[in-house]
């Protein structure tokens, strides 16, 4: 068993929850597959990793840098308040299983479980009608750990080997119904580039997607914004990320102060040792400090744009090798960035923005009406699902439908994450991202209420969702080609 937990150990630390390497093999394997000399096979193996770690570089500057100035927010106020972001949530986890005498190597085998899981849904896709393998590592081994507590708090008697099992059973699960559900969307979002979304907001693309497309109007989209001479520069990616994050960020750092910025207690309060090295340092003036961390914004986005249209592009053709010839119909489940390479990115921006005053609107009346459990924004939900479910509306409903289903979401990530608070008593933070800020505490609802039986409901629920997709699916041979026009 001892030996067993090492092997699984190692292959989840070095493979499992390195997605760039997962999507490297799969772009080697995939022109293999189509005949590619080994050397074009070991270029794309190459381009495809190097192009997510580059993404990894930009969207871990974003988290890195404002990260800290929203856990600021909470010294400042002085609330006791948990952060909704998922490496809040996986660090509160993670230490609420020590307090009750757990380790992580029970996360580990359930996301070794819920992998294997989802492989077999693929591999029976003819009969579950799921077609998508979630592969990006780092957000399953965050939505394993969750899952673990909420399954240990509801039910203690299972804090065992057949607890993990369980767990492993339902992220599975949810990995396979959840990734299919974005496959309409996201083929249709990209021209039929050949993959699909595995990432925290799966369940709500697909809502997204259904909104948008009720509510907006697809001709008048991010891009077609006509601005005024004057303002013309905004069409400018650069420029009005650039612009809009130094008043945004400016005002907020100004109020927050050189002094908090420069405590060493907000390295503590965030858990990342990184954060050190983008407090204030008091040498320089506090205004170069505001320009230069506000400025970063469109610094880290545009190497995340960079790595993702790398590794996209390897992604999108080495594919077809595995969808023609090994599992035909299949998509891999990648990174929500992955999208934004096939949006304007001032819609990636508008998401934000509208998520975040959304977030900051109700955390506001949260504090007025005295509730007794407070939020404060993470940076990873209120920017990646709030851009991400941006770029799908606006594809389906261009400009309003996104400001509507971002809005939407900022409300939803502050009110569901504080009721998942309650629900599983959890100090410090909370994961934060939106389909854990509706779906799982809804399972979790579930589980406490009914108890055993309820667990098997959410079994149920995500081994029906894909049989209805596919029910409702027009054409049913389309369907297993994958196309985004079902
Ligand atoms: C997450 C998470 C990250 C980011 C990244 C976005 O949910 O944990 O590090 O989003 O995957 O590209």
């Amino acid at each position: 068993m001892d030996v067993l937990l090492k092997v699984l150990s190692w292959f989840v630390t070095n493979i499992l929850t390195k997605p760039e390497f997962f999507i490297g093999i799969i772009v080697f394997v995939g022109y293999m597959l189509l005949k590619k000399p080994i050397y074009d096979s070991f270029a794309g193996f190459l381009k495809a990793t190097v192009g997510f770690m580059i993404l990894s570089v930009g969207a871990g500057g974003l988290v890195t840098t404002f990260r800290p100035i929203l856990a600021a927010l909470k010294v400042k106020f002085e609330i006791d308040a948990a952060v909704i972001d998922p490496y809040f949530g996986l660090a509160a986890v993670n230490s609420a299983l020590k307090g009750i005498g757990q380790s992580a190597s029970n996360t580990m085998i359930a996301l070794c479980i819920g992998f294997a899981v989802n492989i077999t849904l693929i591999i029976f896709r003819k009969v579950t009608k799921v077609r998508s393998l979630f592969i990006t590592g780092h957000v399953m081994l965050q939505q394993a750990t969750t899952v673990t507590w909420i399954m240990f708090s509801v039910f203690p008697e299972l804090r065992n080997t057949t607890g993990t099992v369980l767990v492993g059973l339902l992220v599975g699960l949810y990995w396979g119904a959840g990734s299919n559900l974005t496959v309409e969307p996201t083929q249709r979002l990209t021209n039929n580039s050949g993959f699909a979304i595995g990432h925290q907001q799966m369940f709500s693309i697909w809502v997204a997607d259904k909104i948008a497309a009720k509510v907006g109007n697809p001709n008048k989209r991010v891009a077609d914004i006509k601005l005024p001479k004057a303002l013309s520069i905004f069409h400018d990616n650069v420029v009005a990320t650039g612009t809009l994050m130094l008043f945004f960020f400016g005002a907020i750092l100004l109020f927050l102060g050189p002094d908090l910025m420069s405590d060493p207690k907000l390295v503590e309060l965030t858990g990342d040792k990184a954060v050190a090295g983008v407090l204030f340092d008091k040498k320089v003036w506090y205004g170069t400090y505001i320009l230069s961390t506000s400025l970063k914004f469109s610094v880290y986005l545009a190497i995340l744009m960079m790595g993702v249209r790398m590794f996209v592009t390897e992604l999108t053709q080495a594919f077809q090798g595995i969808s023609s010839r090994l599992l035909p119909g299949s998509l891999p489940a990648v990174d929500c960035a992955a999208s934004y390479n096939f949006a304007h990115p001032n819609a990636i921006l508008f998401g934000f923005a509208t998520g975040l005053v959304a977030q900051l609107t109700m955390i506001t009346l949260l504090v007025v009406f005295k509730s007794p459990i407070l939020i404060i924004t993470g940076f990873v939900p209120v920017f990646f699902d709030n851009a991400t479910l941006a770029v799908y509306a606006d594809k389906r409903g261009g400009v309003k439908a996104a400001v509507i289903v971002t809005a939407i979401c900022g409300v939803l990530q502050v009110l569901g994450g504080a009721a998942a608070v309650g629900l599983f008593q959890l100090a410090g933070g909370w994961h934060g991202n939106i389909d854990f800020a509706t779906a799982w505490p809804f399972f979790g609802f579930i589980m406490k209420n009914i108890g055993y039986v309820g667990i098997a409901l959410v079994a149920i629920i995500l081994i029906v969702i894909p049989q209805l997709q596919y029910a409702r699916a027009k054409d049913k041979e389309a369907y297993f080609r994958a196309e985004g026009n079902n």
